[in-house]
């Protein structure tokens, strides 16, 4: 059974990223969605409000697991077997940071790193970016799943009150 990761934070997840999912899903037999959990940083969405907007977001797939990570990616995927992790590309600008992180996890573990490149429609979009328009009031709903802009708006409402 061929396997790949798609890791991430995923604050919260957008089109851009669904769409790599989506595409990783019909090149594998099972991918698997990971949210890295990185202790430091507080996110927007709890990792467990994450998983479950990923999970309602990708269910159309019928191929994709989600799970949390706390530690080296390379673990996740030595201690299930999992020879890959897919990457989105998004502009030359990502190209140096996935390199250097491509290169690392191989040299760990041998497990290999492939990009796909984004769609155009894609190629500007971030979750911190999304997050930062959406709290001035900019009109988002494009740019992510309809339940996960439904559920910013309320984060955000929440965080002004
Ligand atoms: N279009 C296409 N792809 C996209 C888009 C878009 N608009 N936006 C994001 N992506 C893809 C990219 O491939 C990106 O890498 C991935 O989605 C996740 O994006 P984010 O922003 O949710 O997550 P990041 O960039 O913060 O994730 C970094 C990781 C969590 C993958 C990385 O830090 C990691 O592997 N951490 C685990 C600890 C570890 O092993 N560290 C050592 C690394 S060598």
């Amino acid at each position: 059974m061929r396997r790949a990761v798609c890791p991430g934070s995923f604050d919260p997840i957008t089109n851009g990223h669904l769409d790599i999912i989506e595409r990783a899903s019909k090149l594998y037999d099972v991918v698997h969605v990971v949210v890295a959990i990185n202790p430091n940083k507080k996110g927007m969405f709890s990792v467990d409000e994450r998983i479950a907007l990923i999970e309602e977001t990708t269910a159309q797939c019928g191929n994709v697991v989600v799970e949390s990570h706390q530690g080296l990616l390379v673990d996740y995927c030595r201690e299930r077997g999992i020879p890959a992790i897919i990457k989105g590309l998004r502009a030359v600008s990502d190209f140096d940071y996935e390199l250097q992180m491509a290169q690392m996890n191989h040299g760990l573990t041998g497990v290999e790193t492939l990009f796909v490149p984004t769609s155009p429609t894609y190629s500007f979009l971030s979750s911190s970016l999304v997050k930062e328009v959406a709290a001035y009031g900019g009109d988002v709903s494009h740019l992510l799943p309809e339940p996960v802009h439904r559920q910013l708006l309320v984060r955000i409402a929440e965080q002004k009150a």
